[in-house]
């Protein structure tokens, strides 16, 4: 993948893209982790200090105020992650030295969430057949990298898109893949039932995996799954290891996004009704097949592996982006 998908350029600052992540201009989870990656290394650009010190708390400050935007893609967190333990592990060096790593590793994890989409498109597109009808819900890059990557194999397929509720990301996974040229209908979220006896293979993205091998993903995935599931169609989750979540190893909990109900409906015209409006759910590993990372195509199950191979070691975000650290 390039650059071209994404909808920010390498100028994006850290208030620029706090805000931006906050109203979900710069959505979804790979998306969003590296927004977060490219504002870190302006803001570790932008430092005029002259101690090793200060350089190192100027990084950890930004990336509080960033971790602090959305709270359940544990992408964001694993790319704050990735650059301050990187920045921790470097030796007594200047501190041009150190800002120059520092942006030296938020280029590397950004290059490394593009590749990995590539890889992943690679291995998923192996399980697409010619003339499979593929079904996805809300809109995540990783599985519609997947999608495109049969498509331009030359795999003769049809995708069912949901809506996705209430935000409507469903228009932008239908819009782009009928710009490529790939048959697609859009259907609303309570219509998955009704049309999985149609469905060969459902692709979908993910948040967050958890250390059990639930994925956390837009909400309705775990419907979409357990329809799945009741009709034996395969269910597959693209996701990037980063988005594998160290955390849930110390027993954590994912937490879950509640966002304000006038997304849902003009609270003006229900009063006295609450809305609820849970932006995500986890959908339990039974109900999934198989994810497709970049290191291969695994069991839900091994996801502890894939932790614990990836981050060794668990610290808890807050305490390694804690001041003073
Ligand atoms: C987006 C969503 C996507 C995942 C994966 O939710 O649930 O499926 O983030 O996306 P929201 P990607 O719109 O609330 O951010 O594969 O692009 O990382």
């Amino acid at each position: 993948m390039d650059k071209s998908i994404d909808n920010f350029d390498d100028s994006l600052s850290l208030n620029e893209a706090c805000e931006r992540i906050e109203n979900m201009d710069i959505r979804g989870a790979g998306r969003i982790a590296r927004a977060v990656a490219v504002a870190l290394k302006n803001h570790t650009a932008a430092f005029k200090g002259d101690s090793v010190r200060a350089l190192s708390e100027h990084v950890r400050s930004g990336a509080r105020k960033l971790l602090a935007t959305r709270p359940t893609a544990v992408s964001l967190a694993n790319a704050l992650r990735y650059i301050v333990r990187g920045m921790d592990a470097m030796d007594a060096i200047s501190v041009d030295e150190m800002r120059a790593k520092v942006m030296d590793l938020a280029d590397g994890f950004h290059q490394r969430s593009l590749k990995a989409m590539d890889t992943i498109a690679d291995i998923g597109a192996e399980r697409i057949r010619d003339g499979d009808t593929i079904l996805t819900h809300c809109n995540s890059t990783t599985a519609l990298g997947i999608i495109l990557k049969a498509h331009s194999e030359g795999k003769n397929i049809r995708v069912i898109a949901t809506e996705s509720r209430p935000r409507h990301q469903g228009y932008i996974t239908s819009s782009a893949l009928a710009e490529a040229g790939v048959p697609v209908e859009l259907i609303v979220d309570s219509a998955v039932r009704y049309f999985m006896p149609e469905v060969d293979i459902v692709i979908m993205g993910a948040d967050t995996i958890s250390a059990n091998g639930s994925v956390v993903n837009k909400i309705g995935t775990s419907q979409v799954a357990l329809i799945a599931h009741e009709a034996r169609v395969p269910v597959i989750i693209a996701a990037e290891t980063y988005k594998f979540s160290p955390e849930t190893l110390l027993g954590r909990l994912v937490e879950i996004e509640e966002r304000e109900p006038q997304e849902v409906v003009d609270t003006r015209k229900l009063p006295g009704v609450r809305i609820r409006n849970p932006a995500f759910d986890a959908t339990p590993k039974e109900y999934i097949d198989a994810v497709v990372t970049e290191v291969g195509m695994i069991p839900p199950t091994a996801a502890y592996n894939v932790i614990v191979e990836q981050f060794g070691p668990t610290i808890p975000i807050q305490q390694l982006l804690k001041e003073g650290e």
